[in-house]
């Protein structure tokens, strides 16, 4: 963990927007998110699926699609003007240093401890505390594997897609088997994550169930803030969202076009 990081003034947080190919709408509102970040706020923290699915550096660096070319643009500008700071989610795990040095964006482990205004905050996409779900568990082993990820990126891209798509059905085809539960984080590695961390505040993605929960930590009180995923292609109501966190405290903000 990285133990030093520190951002005074006002940070505002997002996840799971899940850029791709298919949600020119989200990617609007995002970029606008974007534009008003970068006038509001002195630092932006993404907290991973920011992409659907990344495959590698390479794909996005290379020849990288419209869509993609846009969103790279709108981060750079983004970076450019505010620090933008980038964790990864189970989509775009595969994100890397080139990525983030071409984005002039600074790619940050989790969990993240964080010095801010509002005190110490904990931050992580959320998927690493889905522990009542060890079929995801399993996967997430594998496909963190450094040997894997290699042997994964050192593919053609055709094939890299394919295993993508392969993957993304069959993790549609496993939501069906999981109850809601199951894919929700477990309060005790959620509670053991904070004490490691000594935080009392925990942000996080992932479960698209935005909310803030009340966490009990050995006699403390603590606090889980869920982020929502953004969709303004695919959903009526439209939905997405922030966090900001400032020293007037942390609140959760609705993005609406
Ligand atoms: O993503 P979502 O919301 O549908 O569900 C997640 C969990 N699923 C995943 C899998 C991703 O969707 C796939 C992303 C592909 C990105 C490109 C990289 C390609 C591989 C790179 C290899 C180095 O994260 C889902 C959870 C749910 O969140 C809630 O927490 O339940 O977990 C699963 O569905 C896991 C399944 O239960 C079992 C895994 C099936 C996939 C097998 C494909 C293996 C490919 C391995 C290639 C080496
Ligand atoms: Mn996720």
């Amino acid at each position: 963990m990285d133990d030093t990081a520190a951002l005074p003034g006002t940070i505002w947080i997002a996840s799971d927007i899940h850029l791709g190919a298919a949600v020119p709408r989200t990617a609007s509102a995002f970029y606008a998110f974007l534009a008003q970040a970068r006038a509001q706020a002195q630092a932006l923290i993404l907290l991973g699926d920011i992409f659907d699915a990344w495959i590698g550096d390479d794909h996005a660096l290379d020849h990288p699609p419209a869509w993609l070319q846009a969103a790279l643009g709108a981060l750079r500008q983004t970076a450019a003007t505010i620090p933008l700071w980038l964790i990864s989610g189970n989509r775009d795990f595969l994100m890397g240093e080139a990525l983030a040095q071409a984005l002039g964006a600074r790619l940050v482990r989790a969990p993240l401890r964080l010095a801010t205004d509002a005190g110490p905050i904990l931050l992580a996409h959320g998927d690493e505390y889905c522990t009542d779900d060890p079929a995801y568990q399993r996967f997430r082993r594998i496909v963190h594997t450094r040997w894997i990820q290699r042997l994964f990126l050192a593919l053609p891209l055709q094939l890299r897609r394919a295993i993508a798509r392969w993957a993304r059905q069959r993790s549609r085809q496993a939501h069906g088997h999981k109850t809601l539960q199951m894919m929700d984080v477990n309060a005790q590695a959620v509670a053991q994550a904070l004490a490691a961390a000594g935080c009392l505040v925990l942000i996080h993605g992932h479960t698209h169930r935005p909310a803030v929960h009340r966490v009990s930590l050995n006699g403390h009180e603590g606090w889980r803030y869920v982020l929502p995923d953004w969709e303004f292609d695919h959903a009526q109501p439209v939905r997405g969202g922030w966090i900001s966190v400032d020293g007037e405290g942390i609140r959760a903000h609705q993005w609406r076009d």
